[in-house]
């Protein structure tokens, strides 16, 4: 069981200088993701930022790799599960997805093995945008979030904060779902080690950075991230039996505009829209604390 930094192993699965934009937190994701699932892993991936990491012969991959349409990374799962066990073979799959391909294109391809209980864990980065194609919006786009398809900022439906709920609606299959954030490793690499060892799809949600097409230092990559969590905006949670609970929990929220003011995509929102946001967390997180935001029967 990990408790702390000290029981990864030291060896990295992806080598140093890889494709992908300095401060990728999509990369670091994965490099922390393989530290849990070791090297009898394969890692499927739909076409995406991390395709990138695949590319022969430069790639800095060190575990197998398979890159496959943007509608079909559980399907190929599922598929080379079952070849495994025509094999004889025990290995691991990790699927490692963006959250267009997660949210949106390939949902079909991930409800269904969810449904079916096909083994894998799948890690859906989460850089709320079409990132490899030139940053369209996704579900997972925050509302007035700056896309090159919403230049005047997405609108919010009802919600300001208008994403959909990823990791709870994948807990409604009935399995381990959870979120998780870059900039809290150890509560990352902990889920993991609870979707690997869940029978069934193992589902996370994690919120990466992304300085390229949210618009900010990449040096600041982790900051950001960290202050999604701080303020609220992204809540640490896990999914199991059905109930939900929160794994970050601090008695005071910081202030939503510490997260978007450091963002070229926030840079044209008004005192009003911040105060929107802001409210909508508060209200969210209500609900949160008095245990009443999503709760279904054991299953
Ligand atoms: C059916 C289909 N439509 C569009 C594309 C083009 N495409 C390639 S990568 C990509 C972006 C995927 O976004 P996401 O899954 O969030 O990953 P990211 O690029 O952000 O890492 C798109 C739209 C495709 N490969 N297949
Ligand atoms: S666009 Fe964003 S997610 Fe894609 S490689 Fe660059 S930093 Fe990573
Ligand atoms: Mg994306």
């Amino acid at each position: 069981m990990i408790k702390s930094f000290k029981d990864l192993p030291l060896e990295n699965l992806i080598s140093g200088g890889t494709p992908t934009c300095p401060g990728c937190g999509g990369e670091l994701g994965l490099k922390l993701a393989l530290k849990v699932m070791g090297k009898d892993t394969i890692v499927v991936n739909a076409s995406g930022c991390m395709t990138l990491l695949s590319n022969y012969p430069t790639t800095p991959m060190k575990v197998s790799f398979i890159h496959n349409a943007i509608e079909n990374a559980p399907a190929t799962a599922t598929g080379i599960m079952h070849a495994l066990d025509k094999l004889g073979r025990k290995m691991d799959i990790l699927c490692y997805v963006g959250d267009g391909a997660t949210y949106d294109i390939g949902f079909q391809s991930l409800s269904g093995a969810a449904a079916r209980g096909d083994n894998m864990v799948y890690v859906c980065y989460n850089n709320s945008c079409y990132g490899n194609t030139g940053n369209q919006w996704s579900t997972a786009t925050p509302a007035f979030a700056k896309t090159t398809t919403t230049p005047p900022g997405k609108k919010s439906r009802g919600n300001p904060l208008s994403r959909k709920d990823m990791a709870k609606i994948m807990g409604a299959h009935g399995i381990y779902s959870a979120t998780a954030s870059t900039a809290f490793p150890l509560d990352y690499l902990k889920k993991l080690e609870k979707a690997r060892a869940f029978k069934g799809v193992g589902f996370i949600d994690l919120l990466v950075n992304c300085p390229t097409n949210w618009g900010f230092s990449a040096a600041k990559g982790i900051e950001v991230i960290r202050l999604a969590v701080q303020t609220g905006i992204w809540p640490l949670y896990e999914v199991e039996n059905g109930k939900l609970e929160l794994t970050y929990n601090p008695k005071v929220l910081l202030p939503v505009e510490k997260f978007l003011k450091g963002q070229d995509r926030f840079k044209h929102l008004k005192k009003r829209d911040i105060q929107r946001i802001q409210e909508a967390v508060n209200t969210e997180w209500k609900q949160y604390r008095t245990g009443h935001y999503w709760e279904s029967d054991e299953y």
